[in-house]
């Protein structure tokens, strides 16, 4: 994804080279080794709407198989393209059946550093594992395609004790690097969110939340995934999708890659109040670190503890903002073409 890099010191011929690869009219053509579905393929082309969804929420997530965001994203008008890893073949725009399909034969969870490791299969035309991809992988995935706009539950971020453990998502600097607008409920709760933004200020990553109809003069805190509230200001606010759209779009015109975030406050009726959550998340935490989860088990470990220490209730509220995030990408998706028409 090195457009425009520094044209300048581009040679005639190397112009003519680097044209051809990163700027035929087919985005799918930047990889020759991604697939991606005829739908995503006509949206990305006729400048409709599209949305990235994560696979990590279905292989990982255990929400159940009611989500729908398919479903959601369609209804406001938008194309969903789910991305991941297919028995070896990276994949913008896997349908349900395939999804399912990773499910039930279980998947790795794949960030950045295991993309081209779990696509290897499909370099020999041979079958592999399957991979749900995270954000960071997702956000890969979804800018070699062209999507610019992606749906999605919380962030990963800098683990609580991370400035020992060295524990920080490559979501934060994928957003550093990776010119996708993601929207998720702020960070997961768990984590340790002031340093987090701290990271993705370092990053260069954008951060912004949505005021609905708050006062905007730094008030609006940045949320934490089961909470509307962290207690730390978000470091932007916006007040709808048509401005997030415009910045999308500005960023773009600016040739700036890194990524954006627009923080999406959980539901009010589905939130659990901060306080409630902190003892809960305090021993899911610990107990992680007793138990030696480490890495990229850490997150799964800990969401599915806070899921038995809240008897279930941190379910239904995950779904609700996941839900909400999507519907809220979709919007962002159809006002960002709108912009570009
Ligand atoms: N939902 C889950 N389990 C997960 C995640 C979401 O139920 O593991 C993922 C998201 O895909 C997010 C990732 O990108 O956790 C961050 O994981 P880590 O902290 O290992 O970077
Ligand atoms: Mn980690």
């Amino acid at each position: 994804t090195a457009f425009s890099r520094g044209s300048a010191l581009l040679t005639p011929r190397n112009r003519l080279l680097s044209s051809r690869r990163f700027f035929s009219s087919s985005p799918s053509s930047s990889s020759s080794l991604l697939k991606i579905s005829p739908e995503v393929t006509t949206a990305l082309a006729r400048n409709q709407p599209v949305v990235a969804l994560e696979s990590t929420i279905y292989t990982h997530g255990a929400l159940g198989d009611d989500l729908d965001l398919e479903g959601i994203v369609r209804a406001h008008g938008a194309v969903p393209a789910v991305c991941g890893i297919l028995a070896g073949q990276p994949t913008v725009g896997l349908t349900p059946e395939e999804v399912s399909r990773m499910v039930r034969e279980g998947a790795r969870k794949a960030s950045r550093r295991d993309l081209a490791f779990l696509s290897a299969p499909a370099v020999r035309q041979g079958s592999g594992a399957h991979g749900g991809t995270t954000i960071s992988g997702t956000m890969v995935l979804a800018r070699l395609a062209g999507i610019r706009v992606f749906g999605t539950g919380g962030l990963g971020g800098v683990h609580r004790g991370g400035e020992v453990s060295m524990d920080v998502s490559a979501d934060l600097t994928e957003l550093g690097r990776t010119r996708v607008a993601v929207i998720s409920s702020g960070c997961k709760g768990f984590l340790d969110i002031p340093r987090t933004l701290e990271f993705l200020e370092t990053q260069g990553a954008f951060v912004s939340t949505f005021a609905d109809g708050r006062d905007a003069a730094g008030k609006v805190d940045f949320p934490a995934f089961w909470a509307r509230e962290s207690g730390v200001p978000s470091p932007a606010v916006v007040r709808d999708e048509q401005d997030a759209a415009a910045i999308i779009l500005a960023q773009e015109q600016l040739g700036i890659e890194s990524g954006l975030l627009f923080a999406n406050p959980i539901p009010e009726e589905a939130g659990i109040p901060r306080k409630e959550m902190e003892a809960v998340i305090e021993t899911a935490v610990r107990e992680a670190t007793e138990k030696g989860f480490t890495g990229n088990a850490n997150t799964p470990y800990v969401l599915q503890r806070i899921r038995e220490l809240t008897q279930g209730r941190s379910v239904p509220a995950n779904k609700a903002l996941v839900q909400a995030n999507v519907a809220r990408a979709a919007k962002v998706s159809v006002e960002l073409a709108k912009l570009m028409d």
